[in-house]
């Protein structure tokens, strides 16, 4: 199948449609595999070349039962979600694109995505040495610019979680500017470093934190101050847009231990939110 490839950088070889198989920044499915034995996470690991969507992929197989820590990887999604029906673009390639099965109890469930934009912003910081931040509520940023998302969708039965997926997208190899329906607010790993950077390495050490940071999760320790810290919307002036139509505007005073954000109004009154856009006044 042919398909559109944004090149990076822009003075390599421009290829307006490449074969997937032509990608240059391979991943090693069986160094996964090695770096993974005896680990929760990446217990099993499903590559697929091309699918619709990692979490689609990965609720599928969540629903038949795939153990907890099954990881699905992609180099390439048709159809790349955020939140509330919006598209992750993501070229042939160059992203990493990943989706991990949970089985957590009730009472974490809501610090999902704490702890897997806590894990990714580790992960870009121990393996490429640039600083990364996380903007409420899933934002991971570089340069104060996203680099990635986080996605967390799941199944109840009745009122215990029966799984939920973890996904994770980040721009790596991705030269953003190229794709106009991208906001101006986007970056990559290649872009804030100025050259390539292998995805295989951001990839284990990802692996790495959310084992981590999952294991501390479930065993009840702490990751909400290292979380809260890495918050660069704390203390600013902002507005969020909630998936209601509401608009709420305050200062960032901070979260709480579900990872909702209190906003102060102006008026003084104190308002928690547990999901919206935000966008940063000053
Ligand atoms: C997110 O949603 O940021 C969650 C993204 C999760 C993507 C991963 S990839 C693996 C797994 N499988 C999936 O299908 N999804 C997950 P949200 O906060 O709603 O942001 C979406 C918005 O970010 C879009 O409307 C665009 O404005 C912008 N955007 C889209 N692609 C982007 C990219 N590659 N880099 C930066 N911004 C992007």
């Amino acid at each position: 199948m042919w398909l559109i490839r944004y090149p990076f950088p822009p003075s390599a070889i421009r290829c307006e449609s490449c074969l997937v198989s032509q990608t240059l920044d391979l991943i090693s499915v069986t160094a996964i595999k090695s770096a993974r034995a005896g680990k929760l996470i990446g217990r099993r690991v499903v590559w697929l070349d091309q699918t619709v969507s990692t979490n689609e992929t990965a609720k599928e197989l969540a629903g038949r039962r795939a153990p907890e820590g099954t990881i699905v990887l992609a180099d390439e999604q048709s159809a790349g979600k955020g939140r509330l029906g919006r598209t992750w673009t993501s070229p042939p390639g160059a992203s990493i694109l990943l989706s991990v099965v949970l089985r957590p109890r009730l009472s974490i469930l809501t610090n999902l995505t704490m702890m897997a934009s806590l894990a990714a912003t580790r992960a870009i910081e121990g393996s490429t040495g640039l600083a990364a931040s996380i903007k409420w509520p899933n934002d991971v940023l570089v340069a104060g610019k996203k680099v990635g998302g986080i996605l967390i969708e799941g199944q109840l039965s009745g009122e215990m979680p029966r799984f939920a997926v973890v996904g994770i997208g980040l721009n790596v190899n991705f030269d953003v500017r190229t794709a106009p329906e991208i906001p101006e607010t986007a970056t990559s790993i290649a872009l804030e470093l100025k050259h390539e950077f292998p995805r295989q390495a951001l990839l284990l050490a990802l692996l790495d934190e959310l084992e981590v940071a999952y294991t501390a999760l479930k065993a009840g320790a702490a990751i909400l101050p290292e979380w809260r810290a890495r918050l660069e919307t704390l203390g600013r002036w902002v507005k969020v847009a909630t998936s209601v139509g509401l608009i709420e505007e305050g200062r960032a005073e901070d979260v709480d231990e579900l990872g909702r954000l209190l906003l102060r109004h102006a008026d003084g009154s104190l308002v928690a939110l547990s999901e919206g856009d935000v966008s940063l006044r000053y």
